[in-house]
């Protein structure tokens, strides 16, 4: 088959018949319901295989744990040297697995390249890291007393990933978690299971010149919620690191929280980006396309709601839908396409619901439809939506994850921020300013309540050297760079006399 997916697998090294499981190097067929994933291009067949059951779980956990014995005792920067292996097969593979990306998830190759490149990024980060997983030493009140933490391994970690962001969201926790010395088990979206496999795959291809990796440090489970639910509830997991809906992260909180375990989670944005009458309009208005309509409105960075000065709302508004207007949709992979498809059907029900919803709630819609001429038959191609509507609006408290911009009017920069931080999501945050006093309020602690706060800029693509998350219901977590790494980790906190007398602390005398 000359298919480019089917060349994209042969150069990773994906081998036929495809599993659903993999614990390590072993590959092994999932007890579950079959599956037949497709493109959202054009809907073509892009794998079929039986699922991982729920009941599979614990032969997979247990494999995990046995590779946790080992692994915590390989030394941090060798560890760290397994990582560096994997970045540099993922640079040999980039656009491998970009194509995967784009068949899969439906992304354009400038997107699916960087967020191969986003992988290829933690990885080096976490290669440094491996010699950086610093303790502090406290200076101990006792005399001859030294007080000093040390960070260890955790075990192993659960990870539940989105469609959205198929490898690089595993890349940001599986890199992090393998130098701090945690085996991971991966549930990807069943949307994308030829990425997982093939990241995998590549994993696998590292760890076969490497006899001081117990190959169970890296597993697979290619299967439905019950998967997550089980993973949720394992105690052999004592972190589970989750990015979805808020609804699926309540749930895994909740389970995760009954067993007293360590949940991690990244859940939806209703990200809103403010702009001044001091912006500078051409900077604001790329970073608004790009943010609102990049990955066809399906990052959970995505720019949602625009909360415009009204004195340049008018002009912003035109400039928007003159762009609107011409912007390349259709197949991902043509030249020039900035838009590619919605990944399923479902998706544009979901954004055409909640268009009709803003029209009755007094919404003046610009665009949205499905698009049909022009692209790729089967696929599921949308126009681009700008929503002008009533800061009141109720549907503005709701993330829909698709090509729709609220655009709302403000007056002062207190009434935008205050706009800006009214719904339950916290995630990214953009103002548009040239005023310095603006843009400092802004990143205040009476500015944006969100995880990401950004000047100048749009609220996606971030780097991966910050911690990635957000506050309220977008659950708190923090993934990728920073120091995020501590919550792979658990703290010991060392308490050494050397002074042969024992001193207590607080001056507590008890002869
Ligand atoms: C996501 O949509 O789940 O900041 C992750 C961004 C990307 C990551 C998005 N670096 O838009």
């Amino acid at each position: 088959m000359n298919h480019p997916v089917q060349i994209s697998l042969d150069r990773i090294g994906v081998r036929q018949p495809l599993s659903a499981v993999a614990v390590g190097d072993q590959w092994l067929p999932g007890h579950g319901r079959e599956l037949s994933s497709c493109s959202p291009i054009d809907g073509s067949d892009m794998a079929t295989l039986a699922l991982a059951s729920a009941a599979q779980v614990d032969k997979v956990t247990v494999a995990a744990t046995a590779a946790f014995e080992a692994w915590r005792l390989v030394p941090a920067p060798a560890r760290g040297e397994f990582v560096r292996q994997y970045g540099t097969l993922l640079r040999a593979h980039q656009a491998d697995l970009a194509m995967l990306i784009s068949w899969e998830v439906g992304k354009i190759t400038q997107e699916a390249v960087g967020e191969v490149q986003e992988m290829i990024d933690i990885c080096d980060f976490a290669v440094g890291l491996s010699r950086q997983l610093y303790g502090r030493t406290m200076a101990s009140e006792r005399p001859g007393h030294r007080l000093a933490e040390q960070w260890h391994p955790l075990g192993p970690v659960g990870v539940i990933s989105a469609f959205n962001f198929p490898v690089a969201v595993w890349a940001w926790n599986a890199a992090i978690a393998w130098v701090c010395g945690d085996p991971i088990v991966w549930k990807p979206s069943e949307k994308t299971p030829l990425t997982a496999i093939a990241c995998q795959t590549l994993v696998q291809r590292t760890m076969a010149n490497r006899a001081d990796v117990p190959p169970a440090i890296s597993n697979l489970m290619i299967g439905a919620a019950e998967v997550g639910e089980h993973l949720a509830a394992a105690p052999a997991l004592p972190l589970v690191s989750a990015t979805g809906s808020v609804a699926m992260g309540r749930a895994v909180a909740k389970t995760v929280a009954t067993r007293l375990g360590r949940s991690l989670l990244e859940l939806g944005g209703n990200n809103g980006m403010i702009v001044a009458p001091s912006a500078d309009l051409e900077l604001a208005v790329r970073a608004i396309v790009f943010s609102a309509v990049g990955t066809c409105g399906q990052r959970c960075t995505s720019l949602r709601r625009l909360i415009v000065h009204e004195s340049i709302a008018d002009a912003l508004r035109d400039r928007i839908l003159k762009i609107y207007a011409r912007l390349p949709i259709g197949n991902p992979l043509g030249e020039g396409t900035l838009v590619g498809p919605l990944v399923d059907t479902k998706a544009a029900q979901t954004m055409a619901d909640a268009l009709a919803v803003a029209k009755k709630q007094g919404g003046r819609v610009y665009g949205g439809g499905r698009l049909m001429e022009g692209v790729p038959a089967g696929g599921v191609y949308v126009r681009c939506a700008l929503v002008e509507i009533d800061r009141d609006a109720p549907i503005l408290q709701q993330e829909t994850f698709a090509p729709i911009l609220y655009m709302i009017r403000y007056q002062c920069l207190e009434e935008a921020i205050e706009i800006h931080n009214s719904v339950p999501q916290g995630l990214a945050s953009a103002l548009f300013t040239s005023e310095l006093r603006e843009a400092e309020w802004f990143c205040s602690a009476a500015g944006s309540d969100c995880g990401i706060v950004n000047v100048n800029i749009g609220t996606s693509g971030a780097e991966i050297g910050g911690a990635f998350g957000g506050e309220k219901e977008t659950g708190g977590g923090r993934e990728s760079g920073s120091d995020a790494w501590k919550q792979y980790m658990r703290r010991a906190t060392n308490t050494i006399n050397y002074s042969g007398q024992l001193p207590l602390a607080q001056g507590i005398q008890f002869e």
